[in-house]
């Protein structure tokens, strides 16, 4: 049997800390798909579609990896898309809170699905898409903590 696992988020853009842990998640099952949510009460900076389009460049050597979006609740993307766990990233304290709410809800509604956490790499656990932005938008250097696809067009972004 396929073990296909979700990998859901923001992304808005994806960091090095966010391929680490899709890297990480693929080594591990036999399928991860990377789901951009389509999230309504945030103003993102990237569109899902350039989301999308950002994270398929920065997984492109990652065969058994995908990149698709979703609406609604990750439960039922999860179980749609027939995947029995959901890969998620542990920083700091600060994430545990919030990662035990939603895995919990997670295992409510979906009793037979998996969250299956990673701890951070050392040399990304600072990072979050909200810093890279903060910086980005004073053009300071983000090359070493985006990939470079997203580097380019973070530049374009602030231009
Ligand atoms: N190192 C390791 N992991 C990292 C790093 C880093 N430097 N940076 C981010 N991560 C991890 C995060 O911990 C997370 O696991 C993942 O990467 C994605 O991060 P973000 O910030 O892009 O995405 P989030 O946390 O905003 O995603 C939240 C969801 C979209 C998954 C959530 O809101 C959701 O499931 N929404 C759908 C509605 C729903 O089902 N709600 C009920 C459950 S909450």
């Amino acid at each position: 049997m396929t073990s296909i696992a979700v990998c859901p988020g923001s992304f808005d853009p994806v960091t090095l800390g966010h391929l680490d842990i899709i890297t990480r998640g693929a080594s591990v099952f036999d399928k991860v798909i990377v789901a951009v949510l389509h999230n309504r009460n945030k103003q993102p900076l990237f569109t899902v579609e350039e989301r999308v389009a950002l994270l398929q460049e920065a997984t492109k050597d990652l065969p058994n990896v995908e990149v698709d979006s979703f609406n609604g609740l990750l439960i039922d993307y999860v179980k749609d898309k027939k995947a029995k766990a959901i890969i998620r990233g542990l920083r700091a304290v600060s994430d545990f809170e919030y990662e035990m709410q939603a895995a919990s809800i997670n295992k409510k509604l979906g009793p037979d699905i998996e969250t299956f956490f990673m701890m951070t790499n050392n040399r990304y656990s600072y990072l979050s898409s909200s810093i890279v932005k903060e910086v980005a938008k004073y053009q300071a250097d983000v090359s070493d903590i985006v990939p470079e696809v997203v580097a380019k067009a973070l530049v374009k972004k602030f231009q």
